[in-house]
């Protein structure tokens, strides 16, 4: 495949941001290869500027449910932007996505548009603070939130303990107040909210994990959540930025009737503009100014254009069956690699959840952080170059999670299996 534009782009890229990038994953760092540049999206597929052509299974990073350029998006954007692009000050659009977000995940009685998954987590966090004036909270092992300074803490693996910056520039104070458990050890949960349970303001979940490889909720573990919060008067925050509207519409407290205090969506709810959202009841939302003291403000939040995409996006979402659609289409893909992967005798775990879905190269199932690190890599890289050689444009790290959409085809799916038998020949 010739990437000379790309490498080119990337060098000078390199000249004017870290990494070349301006977010670390994009620079494939994590598959010892160069990104390629990419130039255009249409549907299922993405073009680079060297005039390559893949299948597109990132998606964005998950915000492009309904594939690259969708004729109904484009076209609202087109209109929206001939009136401007930003007024800073309330518009009917706002209200718009904000009824269509209470429509399918009504625990979202009051919510607020802020533009990023970073924002929105950390602003759930701050209310949750100030609504319960504690200040302790508790992330699990392998779950990203962002990289508000709060949740850019990790415990090591496998110990409760108390939180270590995993970041430089988080400071030891602000990780002190962060408790990081093994995801789905709700033992481990039970035993810090013994320890300390008056103290904890909330626990923020990714309800389905998808930041470290896709991780499911054990049975039990989302309602255990639940119960123990509402023992200890903390709050639950359920971190739907990526796995709402995709595990199910109305997002994993859908799928699993588990109802969060606070939610958390981003990516899809922008159909692709910077877009996201935090809310839940309205006892604890009315503590958000102007209403109430908790601070929290943005110069471009519920922006018109971004308000335009995310209301398109979800009527198309909401009209039909199309999220059931979308999934069966992943579990036939999902099912097309089990059997691949089988016939080359190589192991692999293919979690999906929704439109969601993984691989790891594992022979068992992975539940947690220390599991999926333990997922070997060297296959992984062998296979993930393969398969871009080919086409098939995946994740560049083992710890990401992949992404079907409406756009994506039955021709599509076959290519992808194709490639996939060839390149598990390649990684065994
Ligand atoms: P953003 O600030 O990147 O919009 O959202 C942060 C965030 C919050 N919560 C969850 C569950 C998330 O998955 C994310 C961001 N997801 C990553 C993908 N692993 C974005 C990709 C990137 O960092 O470039």
């Amino acid at each position: 495949m010739n990437l000379q534009k790309s490498a080119a782009a990337f060098a000078e890229a390199k000249r004017f941001m870290p990494g070349g990038v301006n977010s670390p994953v994009r620079s494939y760092s994590s598959v010892d290869a160069n990104p390629p540049f990419i130039a255009r999206g249409k549907g299922s597929h993405i073009f680079d500027i060297d005039g390559n052509e893949y299948i597109d299974f990132v998606g964005s990073w998950g915000p492009l449910i309904l594939g690259h350029a969708h004729e109904k998006v484009v076209a609202a954007l087109k209109a929206a932007v001939e009136h401007g692009t930003s007024y800073g000050a309330p518009t009917e659009l706002e209200t718009k996505l904000a009824k269509l977000v209470n429509k399918i995940f009504p625990s979202m009685q009051v919510m607020r548009m802020v533009n990023s998954g970073t924002e929105a987590t950390m602003s759930a966090l701050r209310v949750a603070r100030g609504f319960t004036r504690r200040e302790k909270i508790v992330k699990f092992v392998g779950c990203y939130h962002g990289h508000s300074d709060s949740l850019l803490v990790n415990a090591g693996s496998g110990a409760a303990t108390f939180g270590e910056p995993s970041s430089p520039g988080v400071t030891v104070g602000t990780a002190r107040d962060t408790i990081a458990l093994p995801y789905n050890d709700l033992s481990a949960v039970e035993k810090i909210f013994g320890q300390c349970g008056e103290e904890i303001a909330a626990v923020i979940v990714e309800p389905v994990a998808g930041n470290m490889g896709l991780v499911l909720p054990k049975e039990n573990f989302l309602r255990g959540l639940r119960d123990v919060t509402k023992r200890f008067g903390a709050l639950l925050i359920f971190d739907e930025v990526m796995c709402g509207f995709r595990v199910a519409l109305g997002g994993a407290q859908e799928k699993f009737n588990v109802t969060p205090d606070l939610t958390c969506l981003g990516k899809i709810i922008g159909g692709g503009l910077p877009c996201a959202a935090y809310g839940g009841r309205e006892d604890i939302m009315r503590n958000v100014s102007p209403d109430g003291r908790i601070y929290q403000a943005g110069t471009l939040s519920g922006n018109p254009l971004a308000m335009t995409a995310g209301i398109e996006t979800l009527t198309i979402l909401l009209d039909g069956d199309l999220t059931a659609k979308i999934s069966a289409r992943t579990s036939k893909l999902v099912d097309g690699l089990k059997l691949a992967a089988k016939s080359a005798n190589v192991a692999i775990q293919t979690p999906q959840a929704g439109s969601m879905f993984g691989i790891f190269f594992s022979e068992r199932p992975v539940t947690n952080f220390d599991e999926a690190a333990a997922a070997n890599q060297t296959q992984f890289k062998k296979f993930f170059a393969s398969m871009l050689e080919r086409g098939i444009y995946l994740a560049p790290s083992q710890f990401e999670t992949l992404f079907m959409s409406a756009a994506h085809t039955d021709e599509d799916i076959s290519r992808t299996l194709d490639a996939a038998k060839l390149s598990f020949e390649v990684c065994k």
